[in-house]
This record gives structure tokens, sequence and C-alpha cells, in this order.
């Protein structure tokens, strides 16, 4: 079926979508995907429709023009995966954090409904689980990480039971609120891995608004609450860190660092930690516990070319460009740049990919730097929040002129009901490259 027949069926289909949450991949739509074993050409292939996938799509859709760009993405729903803290935290529903992906698939990109299973980048081709083979000029690979629960011994299976949540996934989001709900007293653990993981705020920042939402019950004082992290600090930002140290203090919340969560035994609600210096296993009883599970780079890119040693795509830290291949980019979760991974980093790498992809197109040099800017809201109860920004060099890289450790309302609104609006009709729209210019237009209107 020719692109054009394809992108109709979209565009007739796409009022008639309802978005539900649950269960995921329950939509059905029109597939776009050219016929299985179709070979096509487009002058841009984007693999991954999550937040840097259609941000690029949005971009560069717009720039190549109808039938120049695809997007090799396999699922019915994208997430606003930022909202998950809110969803486990109570404060928002499943619901409100994902749409059709029919409906945040930029019009003049064709969707490829079908997952990359191979990369040839000798011979600039893609292949997809349907069969289909695309060849390309330009290629970004945008498909974010892999979660490893079954890593943890006990996981997946232990979700099954009643006080065992995950923010990080839509199939457990929801348990973690249940659980904070149905805690009565007892231990509460929430847990970070010996991994690089998305959003490393994340972790702690259900465990504020579990504190938070167990005082406002009166069930506080009949709480223990740890925070077992495999890292030897709370937060990677010395600035962050001796502030949220002092606030764990305050509020009785154990750290326990360096011990990572290897196995759960839901049947006796037990947790067992190693201490990643000593080596000793250390069992803690949980009535409640929040996990973070470990996270790597997809299987399909550590097995391609594309990868480094680990199986992030291998690209400069500061073009975003492939170190071997020059006509790949990539950006994300999935690639080689070594700052936090969140979706604030994606929308700074966004205009910087955009620029520098462009010059290669034109035969010129890529000329823009990425400094690794990426930000982290640490919301700290309902109604607060400390924002978080930084660069490469883990120096506080802060927007607003206002002292931004300090725990604030404003940024709590920033985080709950701005940032949603930001993410869908700035970033997604391909609109929004992080606050870098207004960072810069303050800071000249204060002289600095
Ligand atoms: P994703 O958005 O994960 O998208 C990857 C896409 O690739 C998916 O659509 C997937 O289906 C697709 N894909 C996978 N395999 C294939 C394949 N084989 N072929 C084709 N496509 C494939 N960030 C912030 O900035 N602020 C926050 O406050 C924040 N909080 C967070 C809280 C939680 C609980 C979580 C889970 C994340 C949070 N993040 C936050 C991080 C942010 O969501 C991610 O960093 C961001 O989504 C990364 O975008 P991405 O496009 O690289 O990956
Ligand atoms: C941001 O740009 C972004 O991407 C859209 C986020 O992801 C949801 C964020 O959480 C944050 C904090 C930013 C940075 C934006 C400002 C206004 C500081």
């Amino acid at each position: 079926m020719a692109c054009s027949a394809l992108r109709t069926v979209v565009l007739t289909t796409r009022p008639l979508l309802q978005f539900r949450a649950a269960p995921a991949g329950a939509l059905h739509f029109s597939t776009t995907t050219p016929a299985a074993g179709e070979k096509k050409h487009y002058k841009l292939c984007i693999v991954g429709g999550g937040a840097a996938g259609i941000s690029n799509g949005s971009k560069f859709g717009r720039k190549l023009g109808q039938g120049n760009v695809c997007i090799v993405e396999p699922s019915e729903v994208h997430y606003y995966q930022p909202m998950w803290t809110l969803v486990g935290g109570g404060v928002k529903s499943l619901t409100q954090s994902g749409k059709a992906m029919a409906d945040v698939m930029p019009q003049t990109v064709d969707w490829i409904k079908a997952g990359a299973e191979e990369f040839s980048p000798e011979n600039n081709l893609v292949r997809c689980s349907d069969g289909t083979e695309i060849t390309y000029d330009y290629l970004i690979v945008a498909m974010g990480l892999q979660l490893h629960y079954e890593k943890v011994k006990g996981l997946p299976e232990a979700f099954q039971y009643d006080g065992v949540g995950s923010n990080f996934s839509s199939k457990y989001v929801e348990k973690t609120f249940r659980a904070i709900q149905d805690f009565k007293g007892g231990n509460a653990i929430f847990t970070f891995p010996n991994t690089p993981i998305k959003c490393a705020g994340a972790p702690q920042k259900i465990m504020y608004l579990a504190d938070d939402y167990w005082t406002r019950n009166n069930v506080r004082d009949k709480a223990n609450i740890s925070y077992n992290t495999a890292l030897p600090v709370v937060f990677g930002v010395k600035k962050y860190a001796a502030i949220l140290a002092d606030l764990c203090q305050r509020r009785n919340l154990k750290i326990n660092y360096r011990h990572n969560l290897v196995e759960v035994i839901p049947d006796k609600k037990e947790a067992v930690f190693e201490h990643l210096d000593t080596g000793e296993k250390i069992t803690f009883p949980y009535d409640m516990i929040h996990i973070t599970p470990p996270m790597g780079p997809l299987e399909v890119l550590k097995k391609s070319p594309l990868a480094d040693s680990v199986g992030w795509v291998d690209v400069d830290k500061q073009t975003l460009q492939h170190v071997r291949y020059p006509n790949v980019f990539s950006t994300g979760d999935c690639s080689s740049l070594p700052t936090s991974k969140t979706a604030a980093a994606v929308a700074a790498q966004c205009g910087i990919l955009y620029n520098n992809l462009s010059a290669i197109m034109d035969s010129q040099e890529p000329g823009k730097k990425y400094d690794g800017y990426t930000s982290c809201p640490l919301v700290t109860s309902r109604g607060k929040c400390i924002l978080a920004e930084f660069d490469y060099d883990l120096q506080p890289l802060e927007t607003f002129p206002v002292d931004q450790g300090k725990e604030r309302r404003t940024m709590w609104h920033l985080k709950a009901n701005v940032m949603p609006e930001i993410y869908w009709t700035g970033l997604l729209k391909g609109r929004w490259a992080g606050p870098g210019f207004y960072r810069k237009a303050m800071r000249l209107g204060m002289g600095k």
C-alpha cells in the first residue's frame, strides 16, 4: 500500500479513538505498517516513538515534508512517564498519563507500527518485526531502555501480592498507590538498583509522597520508612544531595546506602539486599515495598553494531552523532550520553540534534554542543517540590532566579500542572527544546 493511502487510514481513524489506559495494548488501530516484508526507503528513519522519537519526528517531519520521515514504533499507547510519580502517589490517574499513539504521531510522518529487530548501519537498513525492511539516508535511534524486573529473584511474580508496587511500569504503577493506602503501619521500603535508571530522583520522590500521605492519614507514627539504595549518595549533585539528606533526617526517613535489592519473598513479606561493599546479604521484613528495577539497554541495540561496550548507542556526548556512523544520531534513554536519563534531557537534546543533523544533511559540520542539561523535579510532598537542574559536570544549571534547592509550591505546580502541558503541546510537537533560552534570558535580565 502506498504511503499516502496509509496516511489516509490514519487521518480517518483518528477521531474515533478513545484512549483508555488499562489494559495497555487493548486499543486497536488500523496499521500504517507497509505490508509485511515490503521494502521502503525514507530520507530519515526514527526508531522509537517515545518522548525523543515523537519530538524529533515533529521537527524533521516539518522540515523534510510528507513521505520523507518514518517512525518505527510498536506500541498503541504513548505514556507521559514523568506523571507516574504522581499516579503512584495517588495525585493523578494512569489514564491521565497516556494518549493513543495515533494521536501523538506527527501527521507529517509515516508510522511503521512494528518493532525494530535488527540494525545494519553498513547498509543503512533497519529490519522490523513484521519483516518490513527500511533503508534510510539518516537514522535517529530513540528506543528508550529496558526494565529488568526479572533480574531480582522473585520478580515479577511478587507483583501479584498486595503491598508491592513500582512506578516504573504502567502495569504496576497503580499498585503503588493501593499499597500506600493499605499500609497501616510497620516497615515501608523504597529501593534504588545497582544500574543506571531513568529519572534517578523517582525512587525517592515516591517515598516522600508516601510519607506525606501517611502523615495526613495518621499512620506515620506507626511506620518505619527506609530508602535502600545501591548508591553511596542520596543524589548525584552535591547541592541537592545535602538538602535531601537533611530532609530525610528531619522526617525520620532512614537511608541505607549501598543496599542492592536481590530478592523479594512475597509470601513471607521479606526483601533481601546485598551490601555492595561487604557482600553481606541482609533480610528486611516489609509491609509495603516500592521497587525500582534494574535497567539497561535493549537487547536489539546491545547486539547491534551501533552499541558501545555496554549496549547504549555510541554517540558523541556533545554533538549526539554516532561515533562510527556519521548518518546516525541517538537521543534519550537509549543513548550513551553520560547524563541523567530524563524527558528534560530529551528536550534539551532535541534542539542540538535538530541543528546538527540538519547541518549534516547540508554537508556541513555539526556545530551545536550539548552541555548535558537535565532536570529532576524532586517532589518532596503533595504540594512541594525542589527543582534540580544540572549539567554533565553535575553542576546546578537552574532556570529561575530563585534558590531552586528550596522546597517550593510553585515548583510543585510546574511539575504537576504545567509540565504535562509543555510535554504534550510543546515537546511532542517539536516546539520545546528545554528551558535554556529562558534561563539565559533571565540571567541576562539579572545582569549575570
Ligand atoms: P521512552 O519515552 O521510554 O520511549 C521509548 C520508545 O521506544 C517507546 O515508545 C517504546 O515503545 C519504543 N520501542 C521500544 N522498543 C522498540 C523497538 N524494538 N522498535 C521500535 N520502538 C521501540 N523525566 C523528566 O524529565 N522529569 C521527570 O519528572 C521524570 N519522572 C519520571 C518518573 C518515572 C516514574 C519514570 C518511569 C520516568 C520519569 N522520567 C522523568 C523519565 C522520562 O520519562 C524518560 O527519560 C523519557 O521518557 C525518555 O524518552 P525516550 O524517548 O528516550 O524513551
Ligand atoms: C523539561 O523540559 C521537561 O521536559 C519536557 C520535563 O519533563 C517532563 C521536566 O520535568 C522538566 C523539569 C523540564 C525543564 C523545564 C523547566 C521549565 C525548568
